[in-house]
């Protein structure tokens, strides 16, 4: 399909970014490549309606059509994950968590998230970031070995009483026991947020736990494993009311988390929603309900086991020895590369990764120990098990390698037949 786009230097722009997805290795865990489907979903009207407001009770008049989108979005997330309530207007993860946090937390009281070096997110109490700015932070981390530290989570969780703990992470390669968590929370009295940011693509294809019915509040982005627009949900359980009523102050805020969230959406922090994204959302999500999704989640797992394997065939440590998700974190202390240098050479030869660190790294943030990679866009382009042992080799060649001119111009070529072979989006041009 061609797309006409009368302005030569942005279409040039366009097209050099295509090209570059198409014949590069994307392998940072947070990224995928949306269906043509939701790509024109997004590209749609709805980005010239506001809608300030919920489905029924809306700001603005006009929005009939714009409230049958909503409803798909929100009933189909429903199903999908099995939740009451689900509000899909959030413009990303971060104003998700924002919008959770507000929720249930009033400014100055405590938060409580994992570590930001240790594989957390920024929104879960990192100290430059809102959440640690207006609510008072205690963050936790792993254990040496890389694995979550629930004794940790539950010593802090006593000493310090938070209103909320947070879990979830940009860079954890195994999964969560939603149920210690729950209880550790709940022993405080504190709200319990699960962030599947990275895992609710399988975790709707239930090839993971869940955390719903352990967690008060469910934040998740949608473009990730899910592989959605870029957008983000929040979900609970709870009886749906008028969004729009103020509690009255008998009001049990435990039995009306839907209520709570959809304020602190709006009018708490945003004005009107990005209606296309929202058309987007709920062709995803309609596509996230078919069976094929499951394959297609169960491939993601299976190619990152493979990968993982073969790293470690190759002689690479990996964080915690392999993963239980879509991603992996490597350790590089002992190639003689710090994690700036290898995302450079990565990048060189094709191999789009992001560097990272690692737990307890004694190097800087910018420059630290580890490569973080994953496997959801591979697996949508198609790519399988032999790919991914073809893609370890040459992961690990060039990282013993990096000074080698010769082994980057023989990795680059392989990048390229390995690309070349799984076309992304064969029909687009942008002109
Ligand atoms: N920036 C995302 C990631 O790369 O994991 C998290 O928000």
């Amino acid at each position: 399909m061609q797309i006409s786009i009368p302005d030569p230097k942005l279409a040039q722009s366009l097209q050099k970014e295509l090209e570059r997805q198409r014949q590069t290795l994307e392998m940072i865990p947070s990224e995928n490549f949306v269906s043509p489907a939701v790509l024109n979903a997004l590209g749609s009207v709805g980005t010239n309606k506001y809608s300030e407001g919920y489905p029924g009770q809306r700001y603005y008049g006009g929005n009939q059509f714009i409230d049958e989108i909503e409803n798909l979005a929100r009933e189909r997330a429903k199903k999908l994950f099995s939740v009451d309530h689900v509000n899909v207007q959030p413009y990303s993860g971060s104003p998700a968590n924002q919008a959770a946090i507000f929720a249930v937390a009033n400014p100055g009281e405590t938060i409580m998230g994992m570590h930001l070096f240790y594989g957390g997110h920024l929104t879960h109490g990192w100290n430059v970031n809102f959440s640690a700015r207006y609510y008072k932070s205690v963050q936790y981390t792993t254990k040496k070995d890389g694995w979550l530290n629930y004794e940790q989570i539950e010593s802090l969780a006593k000493k310090h009483r938070p209103k909320v703990i947070f879990c979830g992470a940009t860079a954890y390669p195994r999964l969560y026991d939603y149920p210690l968590l729950a209880k550790i929370a709940h022993s405080v009295d504190a709200y319990f947020i699960a962030d599947i940011a990275h895992e609710a693509g399988l975790i709707a294809a239930k090839i993971i736990p869940s955390p719903v019915g352990h967690a008060d509040i469910i934040t998740t982005t949608t473009h990730k494993t899910l592989r959605g627009p870029r957008g983000a949900m929040i979900m609970c359980n709870g009886k749906e009311s008028h969004p729009l009523k103020p509690l009255s102050e008998n009001e049990n805020p435990r039995k009306n988390l839907p209520t709570l969230i959809d304020r602190a959406v709006f009018p708490g922090l945003q004005g009107g929603p990005h209606n296309h994204t929202t058309a987007a959302i709920a062709m995803a999500l309609e596509e996230a309900l078919k069976p094929e999704f499951k394959t297609y989640a169960e491939q993601i797992l299976k190619n990152a086991k493979a990968l993982a394997q073969n790293l470690i065939d190759e002689g690479l440590e990996l964080v915690t020895g392999g993963t239980d998700n879509h991603l992996m974190l490597v350790k590089l202390t002992n190639l003689g590369i710090g994690g700036k240098q290898a995302e450079t050479v990565l990048n060189e030869v094709g191999i789009t990764a992001n560097k990272n660190t690692i737990p307890f790294d004694e190097r800087k943030p910018y420059d630290p120990s580890g490569i973080r990679l994953g496997t959801p866009a591979l697996t949508s382009r198609g790519f399988k098990e032999d790919e991914m042992k073809i893609i370890g080799k040459l992961i690990a060649k060039i990282l013993k390698n990096h000074e080698s001119e010769t082994i980057k111009q023989e990795i680059k070529k392989s990048v390229k037949e390995l690309t070349g072979k799984y076309p992304l989006y064969p029909e687009l041009e942008y002109n």
